[in-house]
């Protein structure tokens, strides 16, 4: 198949398209680069070094012989992306190109507005891309857990059948999201089931948890194909951030009491699931919803997990909470789409957590400890 990957020289997306590829399909990434410019606005790097998009693509065509296709832009530039969905003529688009930070979206007016307006107003130029050029491409939408949010019922796959006084509908799962960038992916989402209603377009929504690991079999063929690894308290997620801190000395950062729970995810997982979605597509007219996340912890249960492991003394710190959110909560997530399918996933293993302590003592030296701790207050944006 044709695939084109947006947002395909991040965290993710680059591992994707080189799974992809090596799956035998044909794939193009598209990027505007917003994810290195956000290293430089708050003065930090990747821990592991990474190859400019260019030395990435002719990297992977020196050891594998495939030919990935890059465009560099911005999806808020309907005629560029237009040109390029065109031009490529894709059977599925992979759709990671937007600012995925909650804290970021956090620091203050202009950054929600900047998120809000990212996020949302892309998205709606390729719901129009794939309309007016070719409304049998298949849309599949990187969502989040976090639209749901922590709410005191059973979370199903995108959709609740429900019975109000006596009479019943299939409706949305009710959203109740904790930052400006998680409501990005719920108004997306109603966006993208509009358009499948009124337009008949085909789309997956996948709600993906907290991604962890570095490495999938690609991006370990050679360093030059490295994929990024944050560890900044506004990019860094929880896992890798305490597997980071433990390598370096520092205590772990658990926020309040470490009682929240999320969902998480092997980010050999995440590339695989992507795979089986676009070989699986929706039907026209279907907005199909997965919950991408293999298993849930709390986040105190991380940090004992990443203690436990290393193999020298690790401090646990619990800092006040500079997020809202619920300390204690209900928490049970059906995710049986993506098995349905075939995904056999890897669940966190001492194995997966060890090969981190290694990948972060090569690069340790790399790391800014000032920008370890917390400084984004989800009430301080009122502020500025
Ligand atoms: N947390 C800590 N200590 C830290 C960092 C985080 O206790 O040093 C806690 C947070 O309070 C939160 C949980 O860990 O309860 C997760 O935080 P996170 O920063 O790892 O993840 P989050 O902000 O939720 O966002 C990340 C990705 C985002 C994706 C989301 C999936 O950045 O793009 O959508 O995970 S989910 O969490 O399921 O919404």
């Amino acid at each position: 198949m044709r695939v084109l990957v947006l947002g395909g020289d991040g965290y993710l997306g680059w591992p994707t398209a080189l799974h992809l590829s090596d799956k035998g399909h044909e794939v193009a990434v598209l990027d505007n680069f917003a994810r290195r410019g956000y290293d430089a606005e708050l003065g930090v790097e990747s821990l592991v070094p990474i190859e400019s998009l260019a030395d990435r693509i002719a990297t992977w065509r020196e050891l594998s012989g495939r030919t990935i296709t890059g465009y560099e832009g911005d999806l808020l530039d309907a005629e560029f992306l237009f040109g390029a969905v065109r031009e490529f003529a894709p059977d599925a688009i992979v759709h990671y190109a937007e600012q995925r930070s909650a804290p970021y979206s956090m620091i203050d007016r202009e950054h929600a507005v900047y998120t809000q307006h990212n996020n949302v107003v892309g998205t709606l130029n390729l719901l129009y891309a794939i309309a007016e050029l070719d409304p049998a491409i298949h849309l599949v939408k990187l969502g989040t857990m976090g639209e749901y949010g922590t709410p005191n019922i059973d979370i199903e796959e995108g959709w609740l059948e429900l019975e109000h006084n006596g009479r019943s509908d299939r409706v949305l799962f009710p959203k109740r999201p904790g930052s400006f960038y998680h409501l990005t992916k719920v108004h997306d989402s109603h966006n993208i089931e509009f358009t499948c209603r009124a337009w008949g377009l085909r789309a997956t929504d996948l709600n993906q948890g907290i991604v962890y690991g570095q490495q999938t079999p690609q991006t370990a063929l050679d360093p030059r194909l490295a994929t990024r690894f944050d560890y900044d308290a506004v990019f860094g997620t929880v896992l890798n951030r305490f597997v980071i801190q433990a390598v370096l000395g520092q205590p772990l950062t658990v926020y309040g009491k470490g009682t929240q729970t999320r969902g998480l995810i092997d980010i050999r997982d995440t590339v695989e699931c992507i795979r089986l979605a676009v070989e699986h597509p929706a039907e026209p007219g279907e907005f199909r919803v997965f919950n991408q996340m293999t298993e849930s912890l709390s986040v105190a249960g991380i940090a004992d997990l990443v203690a436990d492991r290393f193999p020298g003394p690790v401090q646990i710190e619990q800092l006040e909470n500079p997020r809202t959110e619920a300390p204690e909560h209900y928490y049970n997530v059906k995710h049986t789409g993506l098995v349905g399918l075939g995904l056999e996933p890897h669940l966190l293993s001492d194995t997966l957590i060890e090969s981190m302590f290694d990948i972060v003592g090569a690069n340790k030296h790399r790391v800014n400890p000032e920008k370890l701790r917390p400084t984004v207050r989800w009430r301080g944006a009122l502020k500025a």
